[in-house]
């Protein structure tokens, strides 16, 4: 499989043309869809392309062709080539976070920029939080809570003894993210961007939708935090971002 070669650079004075997201199936490629629908939407982008792709019935991996885009093969992988040059070999972005920081950058005509520099630091604190505390934390509970369930079932009472206790302290280690993150919000700044949506919020997105759907968050328990992810789920640009993935949690194409 030969893949997209250069990535995360864009190495020309001219913009950047139509964009091509490469998305698996229930995937962090939600940040990167909603964003693009956020700007369609908002007609600063005419359209962009869609890859999906399926997560493998049994391993739950990506399938190999995704490694057309980027030479990892993991969701959300961007490519674009100039506008002026469409047939111009692809150049490739991968790293949601960095994704979006492209997507920012090029096509949103400042639409996302923070309204003070103290916004700015916000939604980039924010944007990390996003990825490392809260996603590694998610990932830690969910990895405890697969393995059980992907077992034979002959086994599958040996690894609930391990694993369920387990699962209990990862998920136990959220409870002061989700408290931080919802003394955070208030009615000047609803959003993780500050007084208006940031990327922060498209990075947080992601790992809060798993942390509902698995039941690792309680909305009842946040009120405010509960409050952003029902304000973000009502958006129709997320709606349709969520059908486009073809199947993201419960929601179906
Ligand atoms: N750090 C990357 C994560 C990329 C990643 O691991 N994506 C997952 C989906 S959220 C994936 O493609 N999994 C399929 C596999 O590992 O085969 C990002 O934030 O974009």
């Amino acid at each position: 499989m030969t893949s997209i070669p250069q990535h995360n650079y864009w190495g020309y004075t001219t913009p950047p043309g139509t964009p091509t997201v490469y998305s698996l199936t229930n995937s962090g490629s939600i940040r990167v869809l909603w964003a693009l629908e956020e700007l369609v939407e908002g007609s600063m982008l005419e359209s962009y392309n869609l890859k999906s792709f399926e997560r493998s019935k049994t391993t739950h991996a990506a399938p190999d062709a995704m490694k057309e885009g980027f030479r990892l093969g993991k969701s959300p992988i961007l490519t674009v080539s100039p506008a002026n040059a469409p047939d111009q070999p692809p150049t490739s972005f991968v790293e949601g976070r960095l994704v979006l920081q492209f997507i920012a950058d090029h096509y949103s005509k400042g639409v996302w920029d923070p309204q003070t520099p103290q916004d700015r630091a916000r939604d980039i604190f924010f944007q990390e939080f996003a990825g490392t505390t809260v996603s590694t934390l998610t990932s830690l509970t969910l990895t405890m809570d697969v393995i059980p369930e992907a077992a034979p079932w002959l086994l599958k009472p040996l690894l609930n003894l391990i694993f369920v206790p387990l699962k209990s302290v990862f998920k136990g280690k959220l409870v002061e993210p989700f408290e931080f993150l919802e003394d955070a919000l208030s009615d000047e700044k609803p959003w993780f961007g500050g007084s208006k949506l940031g990327l922060a919020d498209f990075c947080m997105i992601f790992p809060l939708d798993t942390c509902v759907a698995r039941k690792y968050f309680d909305p009842a328990k946040y009120p405010k935090l509960g409050r952003w992810h029902r304000t973000v789920h009502e958006l129709p640009a997320y709606q349709r971002a969520a059908k486009k993935m073809g199947e993201y949690n419960n929601i179906k194409a």
